[in-house]
């Protein structure tokens, strides 16, 4: 027997949705580079949740495992990250993305400015986006829910280390764990900040 995804009879649709977006995203990097000579970011990564992860989700939000909550309840079974070069760009690109036609901001969270007490930084935005495919809510063009995540590359390579940390639960010494990591995420905060302000001295030579 074939088990049925938790996404039901929108599951195809969910890849579709995920690269037509991906697309906006590079366009925008794209007449970027073409008025700026220099790019918005370093590289975009889009997943949709798998089965398991959004399963557990649901189980960990108290919600049952509807393919409703799935797509409406929990709002990142689409999501895009973009890695930037610079903290500044990802401000730039928070902007260009608030501009793109068809993409409603309905939540925000600024943990560049204001990080998690275990150094974690990024900025998140969900989206409430319109797409050509019918929708669990019975509308065509439908909507479906996109999280966005913008952070630098140190920022990234960060998240990667201690997001390893939360799924390795026979680490001998977690307290001094997280205490490395939370050091380190400030070093490299204080690196994210030197590398702007070199930039914007070469920037003032030409
Ligand atoms: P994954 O790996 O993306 O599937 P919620 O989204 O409702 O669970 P919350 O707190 O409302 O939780 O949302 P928040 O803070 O915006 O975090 C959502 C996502 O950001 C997470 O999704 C992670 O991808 C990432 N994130 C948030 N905090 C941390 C953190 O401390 N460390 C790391 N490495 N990533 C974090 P998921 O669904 O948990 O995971």
């Amino acid at each position: 027997m074939v088990a049925t995804s938790i996404y039901g009879e929108y599951e195809a649709y969910l890849p579709q949705i995920l690269e037509e977006m991906m697309n906006k995203i590079r366009v925008i990097n794209q007449e970027y580079k073409e008025n700026r000579n220099c790019k918005l970011y370093e590289h975009l990564i889009g997943r949709i949740k798998t089965e398991n992860s959004m399963r557990e989700k649901c189980q960990r939000k108290g919600l049952a495992m509807s393919t409703k909550n799935a797509l409406w309840e929990i709002k990142d079974a689409i999501a895009i990250r973009v890695v930037c070069g610079f903290v500044d760009d990802i401000y730039t690109m928070v902007e260009q993305l608030r501009a793109l036609s068809g993409w409603r901001v309905i939540q925000e969270k600024d943990y560049v400015k204001n990080a998690k007490s275990n150094g974690y930084r990024s900025y998140h935005m969900i989206f409430d986006i319109v797409t050509k495919f019918p929708d669990i809510n019975g509308r065509q063009p439908g909507h479906y829910y996109l999280e966005v995540q913008l952070r630098t590359i140190a920022m990234d390579s960060w998240a990667s280390l201690e997001h390893e940390m939360k799924y390795k639960h026979d680490i001998k010494d977690p307290e001094r764990i997280t205490k490395e990591l939370k050091r380190c995420a400030d070093e490299l905060a204080s690196c994210d900040i030197s590398m702007q302000t070199i930039r914007q001295l070469i920037h003032e030579e030409d």
